[in-house]
């Protein structure tokens, strides 16, 4: 494969010039198969070297469970410190704003942080959505139907739906939606056009000042809302606010996007899972979870963080400043806490997958993602008991050089 190990550390490090560094060249993929570096990885046994396709400089890569728990919950790293550095990366730019954003914050800061949006994300809130959500859904799946058989359920459900629910939640008004979907998607595409990413990056976040500045001068208890409010109590700052906003709308749009169109793909291609789930709805949450642990979300991994003194963590000492990766997609793959880990089985006992992160940075809308596609999956299979792929699996074509993993377009007859 691509990661024979180098025995060279790549420029800009210190690296111990005897520790090998593991090429990622971070391949498409086709349907869900899962990417074979990180299996080498997890057969590794300890941490290890990686490079990633830009950037400079090699960094370590976390791959077992226990040890991407330990070093996303251990104080001695830091996110903060990522700040105006270069470190090997799956992108060529930063996603999330530098300056403001949850992803570059540490405790106490980012616990500041996530207390305000946490007023947005609470359980009665997702109740209080949830009828919405489900309006929503209803009305995309008729306009589907009016289509006609066979249809793209990316074009009519797992497109416009996730961003429904973000922007609900927000209280973004309809005619400031309008390309919102394809911006955000353009945005998570870096690789193959860096510009275009950093434009619609650009257009995303001025739609949000707009909006954060329409509530200022008429209050809401939405989440544009809740974030005005705590910027003119001086909670959080105005950046932030808008970073905040920013990151909920493009990844509430584009993961979940992404996510459960792979979840229903993933059914359609396990008949006996599908039919099972008709038969016992009930399971639908549990199944859920596990198609969350068993679906590769994403390509390669996504922010580092920074070592902030020399510390004995899996297997290796690391040296004050060196970048550790933690890969949650290979944690979630690991046969010691998940036996025959490349299985989908909804009979999993409780062991807590981490295909929302976890730490201090777990994923503030997990929540919402859940109650979408809990909603998506038991309302597709009560409307379409004959619910099946329109062409060949082979034939589902993949989007290419993307940060998050899904189909181009998923169609499907019923
Ligand atoms: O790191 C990821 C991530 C970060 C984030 O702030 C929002 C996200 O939706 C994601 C994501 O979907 C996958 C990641 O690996």
């Amino acid at each position: 494969m691509t990661s024979e190990p180098r025995t060279a550390p790549g420029p800009g490090t210190q690296a111990d010039p005897d520790e090998p560094v593991h090429v990622w060249s971070l391949d498409d993929f086709e349907g869900l198969d899962f990417d074979p570096f990180l299996h080498d990885r997890l057969k590794d046994g300890r941490a290890t070297r990686v490079q990633l396709p830009f950037g400079q400089g090699s960094a370590w890569l976390m791959a077992r469970y226990a040890d991407v728990k330990a070093a996303t919950t251990d104080p001695r790293f830091s996110r903060s410190e990522l700040v105006g550095r270069s470190v090997t990366a799956s992108s060529p730019h930063a996603i999330a704003s530098q300056k403001a954003s949850l992803n570059y914050a540490d405790p106490p800061r980012l616990n500041d942080m996530r207390r305000v949006v946490a007023r947005a994300f609470t359980g009665k809130a997702m109740k209080n959505l949830q009828p919405t959500v489900q309006r929503t859904l209803d009305g995309l799946l008729d306009t589907m139907e009016r289509h006609g058989s066979p249809a793209d359920l990316v074009e009519h459900l797992h497109g416009p739906l996730p961003l429904a629910a973000v922007a609900d939640l927000l209280g973004m008004p309809q005619e400031m939606r309008a390309d919102m979907t394809s911006w955000a998607n353009v945005a998570m595409t870096p690789g193959p056009a860096p510009a275009q990413s950093v434009d619609a990056l650009k257009t995303v976040r001025e739609t949000v000042v707009a909006l954060l500045d329409m509530r200022r001068k008429k209050h809401s208890d939405d989440l544009a809302g809740v974030l005005t409010a705590a910027a003119e109590a001086g909670e959080i700052t105005d950046d932030e606010a808008v970073s905040l906003a920013t990151a909920i709308l493009v990844s509430g749009a584009h993961a979940v996007r992404n996510n459960s169109a792979n979840m229903v793909y993933a059914l359609l291609t396990h008949p006996q899972h599908l039919q099972r789930l008709r038969a016992e709805p009930e399971l639908i949450p549990q199944a859920v979870d596990e198609l969350l642990r068993f679906i590769p979300h994403r390509s390669g991994v996504g922010l580092p963080r920074i070592a902030t003194r020399d510390l004995e963590i899996a297997g290796v000492t690391i040296k004050a400043g060196e970048a550790v990766y933690s890969s949650y997609l290979a944690a979630n793959r690991d046969p010691e806490v998940f036996p025959n880990p490349d299985t989908l089985d909804f009979d999993r006992g409780p062991i807590a997958h981490m295909a929302f992160g976890n730490g201090p940075h777990h994923c503030v809308g997990s929540m919402l993602a859940r109650m979408e596609s809990e909603l998506m999956l038991r309302t597709l299979l009560e409307r379409y008991p004959r619910l099946a792929l329109a062409v060949p699996p082979e034939q589902v074509e993949w989007q290419r050089g993307g940060l998050i993993r899904g189909p181009k377009t998923l169609p499907v007859s019923w």
